[in-house]
């Protein structure tokens, strides 16, 4: 695997764990980072011995943003160049689930980059935030549409029109996070959980992840046709075999990914 200036890759098989790596400002997402992470993640997506990752920051934040440094100083004509948002695609592009564990500042684009994985633990002094407003434009990175599909359209006016930062007890009963943890438990906590997915059978997890994540833009009848359809594929696979026979055999099942 290349090396990253920005993005720290421990693999412990078969989950990683990726640690944005810029504390000096607070993980702040410049076009380097993004860039790197997308690369990263498309890494282990490729690799059969991952099933699952988890992402987070080092420091005081998982991210706190786009780097404002950076985005100061471009122009919509800079925007329209250097397509920064094919970047977040590729992120949303990956197939093995990612679990965020929000460890501090996750404000901005790194409350989407949470967002953007498919469960999100936080530790008990995590601030969250759509801060964009106060800065003088709108979250660039899916905010406007997940934040209010996560949390209501209500909830996510007051959060995006007024740019507050909200506690991770705020966040879990606003459903916008899966759990809140003491601040030393929060990594094991989400090496546990990436564990446990990337225990079960490949095939159907990826297959699940993209019924889930079809249901944030897919009208029912469709998002229903795309359940059948994965639904109906995993009957071709071995470890739909393997899991059914195990369960009659009473025996443990041992997938192989195939
Ligand atoms: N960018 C650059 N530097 C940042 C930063 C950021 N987002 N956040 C913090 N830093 C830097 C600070 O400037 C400071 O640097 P030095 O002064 O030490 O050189 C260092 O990190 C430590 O920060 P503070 O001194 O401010 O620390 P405090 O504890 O006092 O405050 C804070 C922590 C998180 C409350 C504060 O740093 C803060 O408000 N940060 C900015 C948060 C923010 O506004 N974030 C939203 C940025 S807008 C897009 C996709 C996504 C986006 C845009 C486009 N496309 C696909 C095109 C997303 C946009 C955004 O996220």
């Amino acid at each position: 695997m290349a090396e990253s200036r920005f993005v720290e890759v421990s693999r412990e098989e078969p989950i990683a764990v990726l640690t944005l790596n810029r504390p000096e400002v607070l993980n702040a997402l410049d076009f380097e980072l993004m860039t790197e992470l997308a690369d990263r993640l498309e890494e282990l997506d490729a690799d059969p011995a991952v099933g699952c990752a988890v992402l987070t920051g080092r420091g005081r934040a998982f991210a706190a943003g786009a780097d404002i440094g950076e985005m100061a100083g471009l122009g919509v004509v800079d925007l329209l160049d250097r397509q920064p948002f094919a970047v977040w695609r590729r992120i949303d592009r990956v197939r093995m689930p990612l679990v965020a564990a929000v460890n501090g500042y996750a404000l901005g684009g790194g409350l989407e980059l949470a967002m953007a994985c498919d469960i999100i633990l936080a530790a008990a002094s995590a601030r969250l935030g759509q801060p964009e407003i106060r800065l003088g434009i709108i979250p660039g990175a899916g905010g406007t549409q997940r934040l209010p599909r996560r949390i209501g359209r209500y909830r996510a006016s007051e959060w995006i029109l007024t740019g507050a930062r909200y506690t991770a007890q705020e966040a879990l009963e606003a459903g916008l996070v899966n759990r809140v943890l003491p601040d030393d438990q929060l990594l094991d906590a989400a090496r546990e959980l990436a564990r446990t997915i990337a225990s079960r059978p490949r095939q159907a997890v990826r297959a699940a992840k993209e019924a889930l994540r079809a249901s944030e833009r897919l009208p029912l009848g469709e998002g229903l046709r795309l359940e059948q359809h994965l639904f109906q594929a995993l009957f071709a696979t071995a470890d739909k075999e393997e899991g059914m026979r195990a369960f009659l055999e009473k025996r443990e099942p041992r997938f192989t990914g195939r």
